[in-house]
């Protein structure tokens, strides 16, 4: 029997699959069934993760999954609006409409798998890789300052912002429905390991 488990096309031992998970029970346990929620993602390691939950889903460009989010909820402001970006997608390209949608503060749930590289494109430093790593673009370690997404958060007037970690599963979960359920914007930026680039 195939299942969404066995669809997906990640690395076998990515924790983005944990994030996946975290969110649909945090749907299931808050009754939101599938018409009532939009799931918005960008490119990044998959753009599939929006095809792995259940319901409206859409895969956009790098960068821009939250201009798309936002004409969505302003078109239909009954759905449930879920975005998920990366630290390269949300926190690099797309870093403008990330200060912006806190500015504005429309009631939608941003979610940040943060594994702190550009994993899809094969591991280059991205805005929040830590001083002193060594990826692709920076092999005798990282000598920029990363972002503190949570900061510029609160700085934009964010309603929401908090961090998780995507091995707490339980806690991860309570957040996201926190987060569903606050009513402005509520960013979690969810610490991500990526095995396979993120050697630090
Ligand atoms: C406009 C545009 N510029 C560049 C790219 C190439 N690109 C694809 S994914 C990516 C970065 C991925 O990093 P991140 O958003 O952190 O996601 P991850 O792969 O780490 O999960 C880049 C630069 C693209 N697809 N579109
Ligand atoms: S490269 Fe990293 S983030 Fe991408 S699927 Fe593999 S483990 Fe996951
Ligand atoms: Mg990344």
């Amino acid at each position: 029997m195939r299942t969404w488990l066995t669809n997906i096309q990640w690395c076998a031992w990515c924790w983005d699959t944990l994030i996946i998970m975290a969110l649909k029970n945090a749907f299931k346990e808050l009754q939101i069934e599938s018409h009532k929620r939009v799931v918005v993602s960008g490119v990044w390691c998959s753009g599939k993760a929006s095809q792995y939950v259940d319901g409206y889903a859409a895969e956009t460009l790098h960068g821009r999954a939250l201009p798309f989010a936002t004409w969505v909820k302003l078109a239909r402001p009954e759905l449930t609006v879920v975005i998920m970006w990366w630290d390269g997608d949300g926190y690099g390209i797309g870093m403008g409409h990330f200060i912006h949608s806190c500015k504005r503060n429309l009631n939608m749930t941003y979610l940040v798998f943060n594994n702190e590289n550009y994993a899809l494109t094969t591991g280059q430093a991205s805005p929040t890789t830590p001083i002193g790593a060594k990826t692709k673009t920076t092999p005798e370690g990282n000598t920029n300052l990363p972002f503190d997404p949570i900061q510029l958060a609160i700085d934009a007037w964010c309603g929401f912002a908090k961090r998780a970690d995507s091995s707490k599963f339980a806690e991860l979960k309570e957040i996201i429905k926190e987060a569903i359920l606050h009513p402005w914007f509520a960013i979690i930026d969810i610490t991500q390991a990526c095995p396979s680039f993120k050697r630090w």
